[in-house]
């Protein structure tokens, strides 16, 4: 039985040691990567039980997620491993001009053919919330019809939903980007984004001009993640805005992997009953650790971690 359960894509990913072209580059470091493998990640170090739904082939790259996986806890029961199909890979580059570039090697990968058969509807009995992201529906017409399938399941078993876009332009159109996400941003609970991904579904910057947009279906809740300048929390059926100010590591390599320990950090509070303030407090420190390496999810803290850095807030008279 599982408190949270996700699907997507996991992916290895190598890091170029040096800066510069990838055809410049001698060495990498590698990594197990993937946004809901790192979300599941988060929240399996802060002691959630998460079933994460996937497929990976049957080679070294599928043996070292699993093998990864296992090392963090995390439960490897809905991992199925495909003889036919190569697990994925990413590569990132860093040229020195902002955020990295990334390359995939992903088409027809194992996790490709995940489809709405994987998720049996006993998997969702006692789950309290299904994460889902904006990349899985991208990555094949099975993977649409399996996150689709995750969606009605947890409407039809009144559980919980949070959705973030992650929009990522190597996977659709910028054209499509609105029309696409809005249909699965009209059935979540919690939407979780960035400020840019704010603009290209809402054409805003401001979460309260989206409530009007979101009034009756949809999500109550909306999460803007602002980098530098913090979170915002908006509850979408009373109007409410509340806003937290950014963690700054002392050190920053790239922001990789952020987001899904904000995503993570934000939805264990929610799921733990925080105030929202709380819950964008770790999100913001989850986010920021994880800029700091060049993995995605090597930095995000264990649950004694945030207790002792003050982030567990003390219930009156505790
Ligand atoms: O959020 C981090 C992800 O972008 C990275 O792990 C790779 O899943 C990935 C993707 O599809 O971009």
């Amino acid at each position: 039985m599982f408190d949270v359960l996700t699907c997507g894509e996991p992916m290895v990913l190598f890091s170029p040691a040096t800066p510069g072209p990838l055809r410049h580059v001698a060495s990498f470091t590698k990594h197990v990567a993937g946004a809901e493998l790192n979300f599941s990640v988060a929240l399996t170090r802060l002691g959630l039980r998460v079933g994460y739904l996937t497929h990976v082939g049957e080679d070294e790259f599928g043996r070292y997620i699993l093998a990864s996986m296992r090392a963090e806890g995390l439960d490897t029961s809905l991992v199925t491993t495909d003889p036919s199909r190569r697990t994925g890979v990413y590569f990132k580059e860093h040229r020195g001009l902002g955020d990295p570039q990334v390359y995939y090697y992903r088409e027809g990968s194992a996790a490709s053919a995940l489809g709405p058969t994987d998720l049996r509807p006993d998997l969702l009995a006692g789950v309290r919330l299904v994460h889902v992201t904006g990349i899985t529906p991208l990555l094949s017409e099975s993977c649409w019809q399996a996150t689709d399938q995750f969606l009605d399941g947890a409407k039809a078993a009144g559980v919980a939903v949070s959705f973030d876009p992650n929009i990522r332009l190597k996977l659709i159109p910028r054209p499509r980007v609105a029309e696409v996400m809005m249909t699965f941003v009209r059935r979540a609970s919690v939407l979780l984004l960035n400020e840019s991904e704010l603009e290209m579904l809402f054409g805003t910057r401001r979460p309260a001009a989206v409530r009007s947009e979101l009034k009756g279906a949809g999500p109550s809740l909306l999460v803007v993640k602002r980098g530098a300048d913090g979170a915002t929390a908006t509850d979408l059926r009373g109007g409410k805005t509340v806003e937290v100010a950014p963690f700054r590591p002392t050190r920053y390599v790239d922001p990789v992997g952020a987001g899904d320990g904000f995503d993570a950090g934000f939805i264990f509070g929610y799921l733990q009953g925080w105030p929202l303030e709380d819950s964008l407090r770790l999100g913001n420190h989850i986010g920021a650790l994880a800029t700091t390496v060049a993995g995605d999810y090597e930095a995000y803290p264990l649950y004694g971690e945030i207790d002792a850095a003050g982030l567990v807030p003390r219930r009156a008279g505790s």
